[in-house]
């Protein structure tokens, strides 16, 4: 069983958020803007039900999936496309595929320590996120 995903963790690092922004065709204008945010991941598991929230003062992002079933993505004020995505576990990791117009696209948390750990793909650009726990939310 890995270590739990769910609590509240805050970015502490942000590698290539840029490239993974301008393969997904994020405007300059929007890009700049994104660079500057410390995002919130709040990741939840209800049952058989998990729910990832990503928080920013910008704008919020939240999905919510079961493992293995695939759902309908809205990526609604990120890059604003319907996509088919499917989250599985691989050993400690947990990863979605996200399929549509853009090629290679998908994302995998996993947790070492007090971190968890997030990398972003699109296309071949990789954006690599670290959040660390915030224990008192
Ligand atoms: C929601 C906060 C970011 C708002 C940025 C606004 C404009 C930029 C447009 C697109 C940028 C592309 C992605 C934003 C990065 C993070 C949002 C969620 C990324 C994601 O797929 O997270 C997964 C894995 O934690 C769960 O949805």
């Amino acid at each position: 069983m890995p270590t739990s995903l769910c609590g509240t963790w805050d970015m502490i690092s942000n590698v290539n958020f840029d490239g993974y922004m301008s393969a997904l065709g994020i405007s300059t204008y929007l890009r700049k803007i994104a660079l500057r945010l410390k995002l919130k991941k709040v990741i939840e598991r209800q049952g058989d039900q998990y729910i990832i929230k990503t928080l920013s003062t910008f704008r919020n992002y939240a999905i919510s999936f079961k493992i293995g079933q695939e759902f309908e993505e809205f990526t609604k004020g990120l890059d604003n496309r319907h996509i088919k995505s499917t989250v599985t576990w691989q050993g400690n990791k947990q990863k979605c595929e996200q399929i549509g117009e853009k090629k290679n696209r998908g994302w995998a948390h996993w947790v070492e320590g007090d971190k968890l750990h997030l990398e972003l793909y699109c296309d071949g650009e990789v954006c690599k996120q670290v959040f660390k726990k915030n224990v008192n939310e």
